[in-house]
């Protein structure tokens, strides 16, 4: 007879050892990503965190986001990482006096008492927090959990609405490649040729002692990045001016599917969520308006500054697939491209890669340049089951659970072997793989 398979409490389950990991990275109010090489509080990290946390304990996935949100600017932006004051400045760069978040932030109102960076990540974090009620909706109406999330959530969005509408069209602009979260994506070299890279003698790297150099961004890259995060600083964090202004696609589509929870959020609260569903609705419609390429069959990135959609397929473009309004020639013909050529679901790669397989900047092992990610996997696994692909859906799923334990729950992963990359006991990767097994 078969062998019984392993109780979930079994000391070999892939739930006991992805739990292990969110239990050795967690400090008591907030999860690092990685013990090593990112030893603080990452935003959109702590989103992908509490929404597997919740599986083991509602309340350490509550107090994830309190602790995030708890360092919001009073100008609504939700800064990209909350830094640990134990952890020594050189532990990673850029640090606490690079950004100088509660001098150079104090007029769009930085936090006095910890320090931040100043730039954003990703919007997922109404998506989380509803998903996070629904896990114990008595533990959390019981904290006012969403009593006390739904302003600072309303906030945020509204900040990233008004403010950061550099296109005049309605979509969320980034303006920095790190507040997108996909740093060294190929969709940035165009608008970011226009940047001159400060010297590589005027800052040092800390990610070079912890991650192999050929797997990380070049130190042209990281010239760039600093030059625009310093520009941002020393205008004091307003936003408008700046050389680089993006609309991506990945970045609008979690803005929009939090749209989506914060009316539900609002309706758990009593109030209507009808003006926020016809927002979102509205949103999806401008997104296919502003970033559909009807000739590259997926969504692109416009840079904003230049005017132009830039002609690069990254997983990004892919995102959208999550949105429930998304008319369905688009939902199928995004299905159709994660199984082209171009990402290969199904044929050569397991996991969809960060990149183009047949794009001239292809790097199995470059961070954002190829190697496939759990938590973009995580959302086209959800995307496919928004629009009834199941079958689909079930086989991504169990991609994604097999090579996230036998990789140690590594940070990205070789999308045609899924060979680990980077960092092991990647807390967004356990996170994600505890969601997928419940
Ligand atoms: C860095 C923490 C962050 C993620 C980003 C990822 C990386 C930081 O790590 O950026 O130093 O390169 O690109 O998405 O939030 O896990």
């Amino acid at each position: 007879s078969p062998a019984p398979s392993p109780a979930p409490s079994s000391p070999a389950s892939p739930h006991v050892r992805a739990a292990k990991v969110l239990e050795d990275n967690w400090t008591g109010t907030s999860t690092v990503p990685s013990r090593n090489l990112y030893p603080h509080q990452w935003s959109w990290d702590s989103a992908f965190i509490a929404i597997g946390l919740r599986h083991i304990s509602p309340l350490r996935a509550q107090t994830e986001l309190e602790t995030l949100l708890a360092a919001q600017w009073d100008d609504g932006r939700v800064p990209h990482i909350v830094f640990n004051p134990s952890v020594p400045l050189d532990a990673y760069f850029p640090s606490p006096d690079f950004w100088r978040s509660s001098t150079a932030g104090r007029a769009a109102g930085a936090p006095r008492t910890v320090q931040t960076s100043g730039i954003v990540q990703p919007p997922v974090h109404a998506l989380a927090a509803w998903l996070v009620h629904r896990a114990d909706p008595g533990l959390s109406r019981a904290r006012g959990f969403l009593t006390r999330m739904y302003p600072r959530l309303a906030a945020w969005h509204r900040y990233l609405l008004h403010r950061r509408d550099l296109g005049g069209a309605g979509l969320a602009s980034v303006v920095h490649p790190w507040e997108q979260g996909m740093d060294n994506s190929p969709c940035w070299d165009a608008p970011l040729a226009r940047v001159t890279p400060a010297p590589a003698r005027s800052f040092r790297r800390a990610d070079l002692d912890h991650g192999a150099p050929e797997d990380r961004p070049t130190d042209l890259d990281y010239g760039r990045y600093v030059r625009l995060a310093t520009a941002y600083r020393d205008g004091d964090y307003a936003d408008g001016s700046g050389d680089f202004a993006v609309e991506d696609p990945a970045f609008n589509a979690l803005l929009i599917a939090s749209e989506h929870a914060l009316a539900r959020i609002a309706e758990e609260l009593g109030a209507t969520g009808t003006a926020r569903q016809a927002r979102a609705r509205r949103l999806t419609a401008t997104l296919v308006d502003r970033l559909w390429d009807p000739a590259g069959n997926m969504f692109f990135c416009r840079d904003v500054r230049g005017g132009e959609l830039v002609p690069e397929r990254a997983v990004s473009g892919l995102i959208p697939l999550l949105l429930p309004d998304l008319p369905a020639d688009i939902a199928s013909t995004l299905i159709r491209t994660t199984r082209s050529a171009h990402f290969g679901l199904g044929t050569s790669t397991r996991l969809v890669p960060s990149y183009d397989l047949l794009g001239e900047a292809f790097d199995p092992h470059r961070y954002w340049r190829g190697p496939a990610w759990f938590n973009t996997n995580w959302l086209l696994e959800r995307g496919l089951r928004t629009h009834g692909e199941h079958r689909r859906a079930d086989a991504l799923r169990q991609a994604v659970l097999d090579i996230a334990d036998s990789s140690d729950f590594a940070e990205y992963v070789d999308p045609y072997t899924g060979e680990a990359c980077g960092a092991t006991g990647f807390s967004w990767t356990a996170a994600l793989s505890l969601d997928l097994l419940h």
